[in-house]
């Protein structure tokens, strides 16, 4: 049997690049606080992004992983999630953990090398952000499972980059999610590089939301730089997940503004003409075109309001470097209810070293 049917994905938008609305918002929107609201969370994760990289240069934290141009999808997710809901994310997604309760100090104090910063004070639903690529897919995918068993009405929503759309564990875990009707809502991060490897080398697929329909799953493709596309899409989808059961796919589109990290040099791949391109479609400028067309959104209250954020995220800045140290040697505790044979002489061999090396 061959299959000769065009498979159709549809693409969503709101906003166009310079912040036209292109249709009518649902009703939803006519609260100007949830558009101011959005609006301040993509301007906090700027200000905090442009403060980590700093802060990395500077030697005060080790490494970091930029959002730069996608704060718009992790705001739409945080913001469209229930409390309760329960959030994979990967190391790209502080806009919406910030959303969902993390302190702006404890990510601070992961990516400054202390692993009790995954251990959130406040949000004691969500997991940790997950290094190893497309692991978390498989994760969000026994949640979703301990969801439904529970008969729970919440969702598992976990996200992942395009590069991550490669490995084995992305099509089971929408396998799975598909066969047993799990309630699991996936967030693709399509900023279209995987470290130095573009997309077009990445798949032949006609997009990543196509790889959804093979799993019995819907998908949408949303412009992941439109804030309001994103999170209408991401509202719906949760809902769509709570009436039917079933798992979602979300493409977002999107293009990474930065590096891949704080340990590589995208000039060395990344054409300037691309990227100055990329950067007039990115997601703030053109929310604050919209504020200012439909709300009248002023150049002051726009300073004001970078002005607040910094000073929050300045307040994080030294909370973060009055945290008391990590005693050392303490990392090896929490993997294990009893630490085995073989690890307590490797923990009493590294506080040695450290010993000598003083
Ligand atoms: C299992 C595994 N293999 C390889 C790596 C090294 N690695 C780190 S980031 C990355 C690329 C991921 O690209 P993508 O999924 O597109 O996410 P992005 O970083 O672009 O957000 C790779 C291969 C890893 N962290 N884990
Ligand atoms: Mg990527």
């Amino acid at each position: 049997m061959s299959i000769h049917q065009e498979l159709i994905i549809e693409a969503s938008q709101y906003l166009d690049t310079n912040g036209a609305l292109l249709k009518p918002l649902p009703d939803v929107f006519s609260d100007n606080k949830l558009i101011t609201d959005l609006y301040q969370a993509l301007v906090l994760t700027r200000l905090f992004d442009e403060t980590a990289i700093n802060l990395q240069r500077t030697g005060i934290i080790g490494t970091y992983a930029s959002c730069r141009g996608q704060e718009a999808i992790g705001v739409a997710i945080g913001h469209a999630m229930l409390a309760d809901d329960v959030f994979i994310p990967y190391y790209r997604d502080i806009a919406a953990q910030f959303q969902r309760g993390v302190l702006l100090e404890e990510v601070l104090q992961y990516w400054g090398g202390d692993e009790r910063g995954s251990n959130f004070s406040q949000q004691v639903n969500d997991f940790p952000l997950c290094v190893p690529i497309a692991t978390q897919l498989c994760h969000a995918v026994g949640i979703a499972f301990a969801l439904k068993y529970q008969s729970k009405p919440n969702v598992a929503v976990v996200t992942c980059g395009d590069g991550a759309t490669s490995k084995g564990d992305f099509y089971e875990a929408l396998n799975m999610a598909g066969a047993m009707s799990l309630p699991t809502l996936f967030v693709i991060n399509n900023n279209q590089w995987a470290i130095s490897v573009p997309l077009e080398r990445q798949t032949a697929s006609p997009s990543l939301a196509h790889k959804a329909l093979a799993a019995g799953i819907s998908a949408v493709q949303v412009d992941g730089n439109d804030l309001l596309a994103m999170y209408i899409n991401v509202s719906d989808a949760l809902e769509q997940i709570r009436q039917t059961g079933n798992p979602f796919l979300i493409e977002a589109v999107t293009y990474r503004l930065s590096d891949h990290t704080t340990a590589d040099d995208a000039t060395r791949y990344m054409s300037q003409k691309a990227l100055t391109s990329a950067k007039q479609k990115e997601p703030l400028i053109r929310f604050k075109r919209f504020l200012a067309e439909q709300h009248s959104w002023t150049d002051k209250e726009d300073q004001t309001l970078y002005q607040q954020c910094q000073q929050q995220v300045d307040t994080a800045v030294e909370a973060y470097k009055n945290l008391p140290t990590q005693p050392p040697g303490e990392f090896f505790d929490f993997m294990y209810e009893q630490l085995p044979g073989n690890l307590v002489e490797q923990k009493q061999e590294f506080i040695d070293g450290l010993k000598r090396h003083e």
